[in-house]
């Protein structure tokens, strides 16, 4: 209970941070995205582990809030991002599936939507957003329209921590989403785990033959690399690559680049 108020009283304050990591593509190595990623310093608790903020968040009922700001900070730094260095880039953020029971996260989306289309604006944000696949599995219809309706709006939908949960081949094709996320946990043991490197061949071909974009989540090593460009893996994102960093650490790692 202590953790929660001092949460509620970091997110009135504005204490939250957004990370930044980068997500490349395999073949070239080039920078394509990256991901958002939520971090909590507390002068009396230190560095919280967004794992177990998350959670919390998720109970009390603030992670609703916080997935707006979330929103809104992605849409500044995409608009910025954008306009100063590299108009391709996109970014992805995790959506909790209590959000898609909340009016709220549509009416962002929409507003940020309208605000580029007013401004008629070449910077307009690149948004993807991520969602776990307990949210296909929960399989109403509201929620398989609502993710329509975020698609129609020129928004892109992945699926996170892919192969974790229960996601059926049927659940794939019937949802409107454009990317899976193979769970790290798959990854880390590549090349030499037999059982890794045929579910991840097997995850890469299915998706192709579905029409959806991969990306390998953790990737650490070299070797991991060599191993998704064979299976002709998309994207990837991992240490190797580069560590979550805050906000003006990739922006000068952008400004590196571009
Ligand atoms: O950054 P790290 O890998 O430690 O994140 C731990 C967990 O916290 C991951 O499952 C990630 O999806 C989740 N997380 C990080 N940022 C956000 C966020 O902005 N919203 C939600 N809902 N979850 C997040
Ligand atoms: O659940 P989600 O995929 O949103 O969370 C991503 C989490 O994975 C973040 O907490 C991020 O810090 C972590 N992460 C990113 N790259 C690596 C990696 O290469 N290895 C490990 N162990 N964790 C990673
Ligand atoms: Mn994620
Ligand atoms: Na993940």
């Amino acid at each position: 209970l202590h953790v929660e108020l001092l949460l509620h009283k970091a997110v009135e304050e504005e204490q939250l941070q957004l990370w930044f990591q980068p997500i490349v593509d395999v073949e070239s190595g080039e920078l394509v995205s990256a991901e958002a990623l939520l971090r909590w310093h507390d002068q009396e608790l230190g560095w919280v582990d967004p794992e177990h903020f998350v959670e919390i968040a998720e109970t009390s009922g603030q992670i609703n809030t916080i997935g707006l700001w979330v929103l809104r900070r992605a849409e500044f730094y995409s608009k910025r991002w954008r306009a100063k260095f590299f108009n391709e880039l996109s970014l992805a953020v995790n959506v909790s599936v209590n959000q898609f029971h909340d009016s709220r996260l549509f009416a962002e989306v929409k507003r940020i939507y309208d605000d580029s289309q007013r401004l008629n604006d070449n910077e307009a944000p690149r948004l993807e957003l991520e969602i776990t696949e307990r949210l296909l599995l929960s399989d109403s219809e509201r929620i398989r329209q609502q993710l329509n309706d975020i698609r129609k709006l020129g928004f892109e939908l992945s699926i996170d921590d892919f192969g974790t949960g229960y996601s059926s081949l049927s659940y794939l094709k019937r949802c409107p989403v454009n990317t899976v996320k193979i769970d790290k946990s798959f990854i880390q043991g590549l090349p030499e785990d037999r059982e890794n490197a045929t579910l991840v061949t097997a995850i890469v071909a299915m998706a192709h033959g579905l029409n959806l974009k991969v990306i390998a989540e953790g990737v650490e090593s070299e070797a991991q690399w060599t191993f998704l460009k064979q299976v002709n893996c998309d994207l990837m994102q991992g240490f190797h690559v580069g560590r979550p960093m805050p906000a003006e650490d990739f922006e000068s790692f952008l400004s590196e680049q571009y």
